[in-house]
């Protein structure tokens, strides 16, 4: 997959993506990066790439130029991807980043992330030039890069060979839309801090089911907001009748 990030700060990049699953990744070419300066597309001698809000008012603006020339250089290098590569401007105004959206965004063979700075990028740009606008959450960034970086991450899981098959299991523990079950090593009994008998019992059938109660339990005590959209089997939704929880009806 080639991901194609414009910044104003791209010594940001690769940043911690040079480093763990990521990293390697990287080095096998199974991601590619490409970091543009979106300063280099500014129209003047200066290099500006802000200027004040037309009304009015604090903060600067991000020029629409410099952006909308940065993503047509980006879209120039594409050649057959460059139609199916989302747009994506990372922004707290855009729809909020989940497990599902990495798994969607993971799926194209390319993709563009603007990252913004000051307080905010020109309208026409989320207008005309995105084809997307993303959130990693309901918290202000300096700038979009953190959470560019924060994107990557959770797509490149998803593209195929960048997880070991050991490691692809825990992300499908978060796709059936539950929390992770707690997890135990060795040794068994750390200062008298004991692992759950169940799990040293062998019995796989017992160890299941008791891995899916506590994850359930975890949701159920910590997001219940996950719970309408979540996987569940009959014996799920016994097991959290139980425990005093029903679906929401119409
Ligand atoms: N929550 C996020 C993304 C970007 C950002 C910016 C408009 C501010 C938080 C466009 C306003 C970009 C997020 C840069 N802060 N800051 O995903």
């Amino acid at each position: 997959m080639d991901i194609h990030v414009l910044t104003l700060f791209p010594e940001l990049f690769p940043g911690p993506l040079a480093v763990s699953v990521t990293g390697r990744a990287l080095k096998q070419g199974l991601l590619r990066l490409h970091v543009r300066n979106i300063r280099d597309f500014a129209h003047d001698r200066h290099q500006v790439c802000d200027d004040y809000a037309y009304g009015g008012g604090p903060g600067m603006v991000m020029k629409p130029e410099p952006v909308a020339e940065a993503v047509e250089a980006a879209k120039a290098t594409l050649g057959e991807k460059a139609d199916q590569a989302p747009i994506v401007l990372l922004t707290p105004q855009g729809r909020p980043f989940t497990q599902k959206v990495g798994q969607e965004l993971a799926r194209s063979p390319a993709l563009v992330l603007i990252c913004g700075h000051y307080e905010g990028v020109d309208e026409r740009v989320r207008e005309r030039v995105a084809t997307d606008e993303i959130s990693i959450g309901d918290y202000v960034l300096t700038g979009g890069e953190l959470a560019a970086l924060v994107v990557i991450d959770a797509v490149a899981r998803h593209v195929p060979g960048v997880l070991g098959n050991e490691e692809s299991a825990a992300t499908d523990s978060f796709a059936g839309g539950l929390l992770q079950y707690p997890q135990y090593t060795r040794p068994a009994d750390y200062r008298g801090w004991l692992v759950p008998d169940v799990l040293l019992s062998g019995n796989h059938a017992e160890i299941a089911r008791w891995r899916r109660h506590q994850s359930l339990l975890r949701t159920l005590l910590r997001r219940p907001d996950l719970l309408p959209r979540a996987e569940l089997t009959k014996e799920d939704l016994r097991f959290l009748n139980e425990h005093g929880w029903a679906p929401q009806g119409p």
